[in-house]
């Protein structure tokens, strides 16, 4: 079935990716609506090949003949405009963190809940990046093993800031030290510092990847704790999992998982010095899993570095796959 389809926040970096991996994916719509704040209004974007004006977004724009709505605008404006688009029947796939959390609202990744899509109320919510890649690898582990208890460490690009991230690091770079987006130079630095702190010490980012977890894996009796940091690289993020499985395991059979799941990439080839890295990841789709091994510290333990572009699968590409699935079905 061919769908009209509206992007919210066209002209933004993970709007532009929505643009870019449609155009990739051959995304069957019929019609294309972009909009975007009165700002940027009346830029033209391109995409297969046909030119389009971006829309303001008013509360008329879903008045227009609209099947699916993507959105990546902010949380304040997915707050307003996203129940007056499933009012009035559209579809909205957000990627903000605004509905993640309400238990009305269906947080999916195609690779490991979709069924949590069947009772969607015309919102439906794109995990947080780091949480993305990170459930994609854990999901085969879960199904075949269970999960005790997760220890996420985390080392995010800075184009998880935005626009103003990527020039507080152009600049660092060139020995200049701006501080337009974190508290500290980012260049030459790391630091345990994602989003704002909240009263348990933690940041709000490291208690994004312990909640949205429990929500996808549909499991709140699991174990999970996190460190985000936020590192030199401009685009990607890299994690070392630490996960405690419920039953004993071989490793060899894990490598088999990995090899075989869906959304995966294993390139664990140590001698060859063959493991994720962020640059390689960079403007591509798979979650890329390697340096499996057992944490012999604990029954049942293993370590896992798990990379993707967080821009892509952390946000774009993971959207419009919500989309080819809802589309499926229909
Ligand atoms: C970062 N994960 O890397 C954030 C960006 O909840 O969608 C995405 C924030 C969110 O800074």
């Amino acid at each position: 079935k061919k769908i009209n389809l509206a992007v919210v926040g066209a002209t933004g970096m993970v709007g532009r990716t929505f643009l870019k991996v449609l155009e990739e994916r051959d995304f069957p719509y019929e019609n294309l609506y972009c909009f975007s704040s009165k700002r940027s209004a009346g830029t033209t974007v391109t995409v297969k090949g046909k030119d389009y004006v971006v829309q303001e977004l008013t509360e008329s724009s879903f008045d227009q003949d609209i099947d699916i709505a993507l959105f990546s605008a902010g949380g304040d404006i997915s707050l307003k405009f996203a129940p007056i688009a499933a009012s009035k029947g559209v579809i909205v796939i957000d990627n903000s963190s605004a509905w993640r959390m309400d238990p009305e609202v269906p947080l999916v990744v195609p690779e490991v809940n979709p069924e949590a899509l069947k009772n969607h109320k015309n919102i439906i919510a794109n995990p947080n990046c780091s949480t993305i890649q990170a459930v994609v690898a854990l999901k085969p582990l879960y199904d075949q093993y269970g999960i005790k208890r997760i220890v996420y460490s985390t080392y995010q690009a800075v184009s998880g800031s935005g626009v103003k991230g990527m020039k507080d690091l152009e600049e660092g770079l060139k020995g200049n030290d701006i501080m337009g987006c974190y508290a500290h130079p980012i260049a030459q630095n790391c630091l345990p510092h994602i989003d704002v702190f909240l009263e348990n010490g933690y940041t709000k980012e490291e208690m994004k990847m312990v909640n949205e977890t429990k929500k996808i894996l549909s499991d709140d009796t699991l174990k999970i704790t996190a460190t985000a940091v936020r590192v030199p690289v401009f685009y990607s993020h890299s994690e070392s999992i630490n996960v405690e499985l419920c039953k004993p395991f071989e490793i060899a059979d894990i490598f088999e998982l990995m090899k075989n799941a869906e959304g995966l990439i294993l390139q664990d080839d140590v001698a060859n010095n063959v493991y994720p890295l962020a640059k390689v990841a960079a403007d591509t789709d798979p979650v890329y899993v390697g340096r499996i091994r057992r944490d012999e510290s604990v029954n049942n333990g293993l370590n896992l570095w798990v990379v993707a572009d967080n821009i892509r699968k952390g946000a774009a590409t993971n959207t419009i796959q919500i989309a080819e699935t809802l589309i499926k079905m229909m």
